[in-house]
């Protein structure tokens, strides 16, 4: 059959994006669930994947002629971490053909878009999550940078960040129209005002029960420009409260574990997606309990975005059973 394809997997055990400490120990306790293996072999032999451990980081000097990023709550640590991704994530798709970035938190799909973006220009990026993550400097409540990092990414938002030399540490941005989002539910004022006046493509969770998820992925498959790679950042609040109650704001009333494996099976069956990021699974919070549903519910979506066929997958058997 064909050349298996690659997968390389980098672990980013970042917490310093928001508030609860636990989520950078997402990487290791994922892998101690056996995720190299499983993902191997839900693919059934079409997949290799090469676990590159975790991401080793420092901290980056805060801008001093910027004093507001001083409101920023550890502007350092987040570009110290991002440069570090954005460099890693070049290695990684110049050795394989897809890659998977395990967080941490959300802060850090700055650095995995930003690196994809600058090994792939042309891609599209489908943000699923709870939240926006849209916010600037300037309109953040919280001073939480994980609800930044799409305003990072953005060419129509680069005006606001003049101080964070992005034209030398992600010198290719995303353009707002090749950006989609599933499963909102908490978006900031100013956040709402953001994506209106860019026009960006959100289905919150009000469209998704209006429509139901099927047109839902079909409307998004329609906006990505049929030529381009894709980016799906999954933070693991997009999904309700009941399967995914371990990450730092989980939200109710968000998609069901059936929904979410919907969206990344659709995404996956483009042969598309190159980067993917799961994000914001924090096993210090909630009981056992929750801490194993959550692991189940992000092991389960990894699954499908990297093959696992619900109507059966008969590509690797050995033996054929009705030869005379
Ligand atoms: C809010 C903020 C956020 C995740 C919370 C929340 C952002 N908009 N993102 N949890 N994953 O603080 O900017
Ligand atoms: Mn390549
Ligand atoms: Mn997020
Ligand atoms: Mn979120």
């Amino acid at each position: 059959g064909d050349a298996k394809a690659r997968l390389g997997i980098i672990g980013v055990p970042f917490s310093k994006g928001q508030g609860k400490g636990g989520v950078e120990k997402a990487p290791a306790l994922l892998r101690e669930h056996g995720l190299v293996p499983l993902l191997e072999q839900v693919s059934c032999g079409q997949l290799e994947v090469h676990d590159y451990g975790d991401l080793q980081f420092g901290v980056d000097p805060i801008p001093t002629e910027a004093p507001e990023y001083s409101k920023i709550k550890n502007y350092g640590e987040f570009m110290g971490c991002n440069k570090a991704l954005i460099r890693k994530v070049q290695q990684l798709l110049q050795e394989n053909d897809q890659f998977l970035t395990i967080g941490g938190d959300h802060a850090i799909g700055f650095g995995s878009v930003a690196g994809h973006l600058q090994h792939t220009p042309n891609l599209s990026l489908v943000w699923v999550d709870a939240h926006a993550d849209i916010n600037l400097h300037n309109t953040s409540e919280s001073g939480n940078i994980h609800g930044m990092p799409v305003s990072f990414l953005l060419k129509e938002l680069r005006v606001f960040w003049q101080h964070a030399k992005l034209e030398q540490t992600a010198p290719v941005c995303l353009a707002a129209d090749q950006l989609v989002y599933i499963g909102l539910r908490d978006i900031d004022p100013y956040e709402a005002y953001i994506l209106n006046k860019l026009g960006i493509r959100a289905f919150a969770m009000d469209s998704v029960d209006k429509y139901g998820i099927s047109k839902i992925i079909e409307r998004t498959l329609d906006s990505l420009k049929p030529q381009n790679k894709i980016h799906v950042s999954f933070d693991i609040d997009a999904l309700d409260k009941a399967v995914a109650p371990s990450t730092g704001t989980a939200v109710c009333a968000g998609l069901t574990l059936r929904e979410g494996i919907s969206v990344v099976e659709a995404l996956r069956d483009t042969n598309r997606v190159q980067g993917i990021d799961l994000v914001e699974l924090n096993p210090s919070l909630g009981n056992e309990q929750d801490v194993n549903t959550t692991i189940a519910s992000s092991l389960e979506i990894l699954k499908s975005i990297c093959g696992y066929k619900r109507s059966g997958n008969f590509a690797n058997i050995k033996m054929d059973l009705f030869e005379t």
